[in-house]
């Protein structure tokens, strides 16, 4: 298989509400749709999730466009792809900037399973037509509409919470939600925002019954965090520390937590994401699916790989409409009892709708052999 072009679709959706987390707050979600079609006219599609500020990690949509143009469409040209595991060791020259590559290496796996007329899933273990989903609340200060907020998102069968923190936003609006629901699974983020000193502070987590408790300490620790995982006895997930196979091992080994949120672009792809889930698996280490804002590109990518088995614990996949008036597919993702089906055509089996591209976003031709 050989790429002969790239196109992409630079897109800003507003979201329906602002969204705030520890570090900031997101109005509205730029990302890329890239599009390469190979030499017997096949098209596969994948999405750059960077945000524009580096606050989440260091990648921005703008780093990353430079790597992507600069480093990694030069490193496809020419290249006789055989299988797209190849892809990541063909960017291993390239450090970091995992999400880069994963917009162009999810882009060459759907590739793959269109030429082959397969559904993506085909490739992964053991996967079934449906799967449990969450949500993810952001910072609310006013107590009463996030409980509202909350209530409607229970209402449409969310089966997990997630809620933001921060220090100053913790004890009291989980005291408010376990109040209200006793037994929903409930877990809290807190997007780096607490440091060692408040482990004396973090240990009160413990008497709220909570699933997990999200990247508490900076995105490069490994110590302190294990630290507090043996003082904690609610498990510790890590989402920020994660880029590589080796991070997992480094936390596994460190005991830094008992839970790995894994987004597949924060990895550098589906390749590393399929080797950080059979580490897991033997490791047991409950690995779940995270997300970052996608469009229905991104997040038919998730529900592929969501749809194994092992993905027990509902991932931040949320329906289209959670966040976006329109998405840029032909058919939005709905709840339906708490499970989004997954799509059962080829490739991440959506189709784009240009016309919502063009409404919200400007396209342009990277590269044309
Ligand atoms: O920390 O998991 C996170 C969104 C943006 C950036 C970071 C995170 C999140 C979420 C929501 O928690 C993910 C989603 O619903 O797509
Ligand atoms: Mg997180």
């Amino acid at each position: 298989m050989k790429i002969h072009r790239i196109d992409r679709y630079r897109v800003r959706l507003p979201l329906r509400i602002p969204f705030e987390t520890s570090y900031g707050r997101l109005t509205e979600k730029a990302f890329d749709i890239l599009v390469l079609t190979d030499e017997l006219g096949n098209q596969g599609m994948g999405e750059l999730v960077p945000f524009e500020q580096p606050d989440y990690i260091e990648e921005t949509i703008d780093t990353a466009r430079v790597i992507i143009e600069k480093h990694l469409i030069p490193l496809l040209k020419n290249t006789n792809i055989q299988h797209p595991e190849e892809v990541s060791a063909l960017f291993d020259e390239v450090k970091g900037n995992q999400m880069a590559k994963s917009s162009l290496e999810t882009a060459i796996w759907d590739l793959f399973a269109k030429r082959n007329r397969k559904s993506l899933k085909t490739y992964f273990y053991d996967t079934r037509v449906q799967i449990p989903v969450g949500i993810s609340v952001g910072i609310q200060t006013d107590l009463t509409k996030l409980l509202n907020q909350i209530t409607q998102y229970i209402a449409l069968g969310y089966q997990r919470i997630k809620l933001k923190i921060r220090p100053g936003y913790d004890l009291e609006p989980i005291d408010v939600i376990r109040n209200k629901f006793p037994d929903i699974p409930l877990m809290v983020d807190a997007n780096s925002a607490y440091t060692i000193t408040d482990i004396p502070h973090l240990v009160q987590l413990d008497a709220y019954n909570l699933a997990m408790i999200e990247q508490p300490f900076a995105a490069n620790d490994f110590l302190d965090h294990a630290q507090l995982q043996k003082e904690l006895k609610t498990d510790i997930c890590l989402d920020e520390n994660i880029r590589t196979l080796k991070d997992c091992e480094l936390a596994f080994s460190l005991g830094s937590c008992r839970s790995i949120n894994l987004k597949i672009p924060r990895v550098g792809g589906i390749t590393e994401a399929m080797k950080i889930v059979d580490f897991c698996k033997e490791r047991e280490l409950l690995v779940w699916l995270g997300g970052m804002f996608e469009s229905g590109v991104g997040r038919a990518l998730n529900l592929q790989f969501a749809s194994q088995k092992i993905f027990t614990f509902p991932g931040d996949i949320s329906a289209s409409d959670r966040y976006y008036h329109e998405d840029i597919i032909t058919e939005p993702f709905e709840i339906q009892n708490g499970e989004i089906i997954v799509p059962d055509g080829v490739g991440i089996g959506v189709s784009l709708a240009q016309e919502k591209l063009l409404k919200y976003g400007a396209f342009d031709t990277l590269w044309i052999k």
